[in-house]
């Protein structure tokens, strides 16, 4: 059975879907399916793009602000939380020395995506290497580095979920038709000739 999630700190809530798809879990204080970890307040605007993803395809999602090195009996605790919720999945996003993805991959057994992010002045090698080389048995899937790699932290998290919901799948069947539909619009444009001056 789902918990209450107690702890609420620096909480961003998104459960209102801009596109038609409604939320399965939209229930007041239920656990989101996904919830998104990021290592400061500095990391939000890096992944905008994927918590947009999460609300186009109506998957309930959380926005945590919470860091392995700063706050590391927060991110335990919640992680604790979450889980006993009925939380799915969760994504961590983390510059510098970004061990966010891997400490919460300590934590739970649930799949566990990774977003390195360029906050530093090695531009996110740094945060690459930390959270894509994790020791055997602690699996972090790590996307690549920056908004791109959010974006994608939520595809993925939407195919996983959608291993066990049918509709969201569907909405993902739909979403690549469009996307491969405004390329070969974009193509046949540029094709046409231009008119004469
Ligand atoms: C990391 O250090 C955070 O994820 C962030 O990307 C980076 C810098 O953090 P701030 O100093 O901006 O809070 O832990």
């Amino acid at each position: 059975m789902r918990q209450r999630i107690e702890h609420d700190s620096s909480r961003r809530t998104h459960r209102s879907p801009r596109s038609g798809a409604t939320p399965r879990s939209s229930r007041r204080g239920a656990a989101p399916r996904v919830v998104f970890f990021v290592g400061s307040d500095s990391d939000l605007p890096a992944v905008e793009p994927g918590l947009q993803v999460l609300e186009k395809f109506g998957v309930s999602h959380e926005l945590r602000i919470a860091s392995a090195h700063r706050t590391p009996e927060a991110v335990r605790s919640l992680v604790a939380q979450y889980e006993a919720g009925g939380t799915q999945i969760f994504v961590c996003a983390a510059g510098m020395a970004a061990h966010l993805a891997g400490a919460v991959a300590a934590l739970t057994t649930r799949p566990v995506i990774g977003i390195p992010l360029a906050s530093g002045p090695l531009s996110g090698f740094d945060a690459l290497l930390s959270t894509v080389q994790m020791p055997p048995g602690v699996p972090v899937a790590t996307v690549s580095v920056g908004p791109a790699g959010a974006l994608n932290a939520a595809y993925l998290a939407c195919r996983v979920l959608a291993l066990s919901d049918d509709d969201l799948g569907a909405r993902l069947l739909v979403a690549r038709s469009e996307t491969a539909a405004e390329i070969a619009r974009k193509d046949e444009k540029r094709r046409q000739p231009k008119a004469e001056t």
